[in-house]
């Protein structure tokens, strides 16, 4: 039930892949033998092939992993490609594991990384959220991107205190509102050719936006990558009142909204690398000793399992010595313990910055 169509282009990508010098996990764990195994299965409700999952990683060669699940039915069905990328992505989840049960633990667990206020410009948590009943963006059609924007914006709607604010849906901003927005690090940004490619940007901008509290540090993406995208952010590194303040947003909606969660593989996500807790907790932090060395730098990151990113997130540079740095892995560990990862690692690079003073 995979036509000849998909097929050649399977066969097309996954050479072009093979003698490429990609680095992706893609790459480094897609067999000819898995391929060939795979290539004509197709996931029983929406019928999403391997090409689905592949072709971002496909049509991009410098993609980081490469692969998404265009439905939750494809982690199974797609398994022999997906769990090797997990166990790679996640440092050991393997495909016999189950991630925990959550534990959330307090702010109070994670006191002012920097309270002098000398390298961490800004600390930001996010965590995502997928919908119950509506698969991932790939099968998403148009009217699902209505139904889902409304319910999602009705659940917003009922947020008090800290937490209230205005939903802006993408459709009515203008493009130097979002440009930015973008720049200010609160807005997701547009053509992203990862997330095209995957098929995750059919009917841009509809059903696409961003609510906001009134203090700007509360904020919830609709519809980009995955359904839901909670973010707690503010300048200075006080990890714990950050923390907090997502935590409490994603109780308030949890209230009003039914969230996907596999026995296995946890809340689910497009990506896999999001899968679990979910939780991306960052700094943007200045580490200008340890900057002299790129590759002393990165050691250090996965010592601590930490991920380095640029100044404008995933894919970009960094500017004016500002890197992003967050935890690496969210799958296998509660969500207490991904923050801790994030937090002790944190406090281990700033150590050494001083030590390299
Ligand atoms: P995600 O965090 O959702 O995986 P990105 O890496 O694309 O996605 O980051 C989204 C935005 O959040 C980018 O503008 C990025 O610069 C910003 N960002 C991430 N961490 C921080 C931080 N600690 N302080 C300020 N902005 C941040
Ligand atoms: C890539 O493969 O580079 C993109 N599809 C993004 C993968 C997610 N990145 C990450 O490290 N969390």
């Amino acid at each position: 039930n995979v036509s000849g169509d998909v097929l050649a282009e399977l066969e097309a990508g996954y050479n072009s892949l093979a003698a490429s010098d990609s680095k992706s996990l893609l790459k480094k764990h897609l067999s000819k033998d898995i391929f060939n195994r795979l290539k004509k299965s197709s996931t029983p409700s929406f019928h999403s092939t391997l090409l689905d999952c592949i072709r971002s990683g496909l049509c991009n060669h410098d993609s980081g992993v490469g692969i998404y699940a265009p439905d939750a039915e494809a982690y199974k069905t797609f398994a022999d490609i997906f769990d090797p990328i997990i166990e790679d992505y996640h440092k050991g989840f393997r495909k016999t594991d189950k991630h925990p049960e959550s534990c959330f633990g307090h702010g109070k667990d994670f006191p002012n990384l920097d309270p002098e206020n000398k390298f961490i410009v800004s600390t930001r948590v996010r965590c995502g959220r997928s919908v119950q009943n509506f698969p991932f963006n790939p099968c998403l059609t148009e009217y699902d991107y209505g139904e889902l924007e409304c319910m999602i914006a009705n659940a917003l709607g009922t947020l008090s205190g800290e937490y209230s604010g205005a939903y802006m849906p993408l459709i009515n901003m203008d493009k130097s509102q979002q440009q930015k927005l973008i720049d200010e690090h609160f807005l997701f940004k547009e053509g992203d050719r990862f997330l095209e490619a995957a098929g995750a940007s059919r009917f841009w901008p509809a059903g696409r936006g961003i609510y906001f509290n009134k203090a700007r540090n509360f904020l919830v993406w609709v519809n980009e990558e995955d359904h839901i995208r909670i973010i707690s952010m503010e300048k200075g590194g006080d990890l714990g009142k950050v923390y907090d303040r997502m935590l409490g947003g994603v109780e308030a909606l949890g209230k009003h909204l039914h969230f996907s969660r596999d026995d296995r593989l946890g809340f689910l996500t497009f990506c896999p690398t999001n899968l679990g807790t979910t939780i991306r907790a960052s700094v943007h932090i200045k580490l200008p000793n340890l900057n002299k060395n790129k590759d002393e730098l990165q050691k250090l990151a996965t010592k601590y399992n930490l991920q380095v990113r640029g100044t404008s997130g995933e894919h970009s540079e960094a500017k004016g010595g500002v890197h992003d740095i967050s935890n690496k892995r969210r799958m296998g560990l509660t969500e207490y313990e991904a923050v801790k990862e994030m937090y002790d690692g944190i406090r281990a690079l700033i150590d050494a910055e001083c030590k390299a003073a």
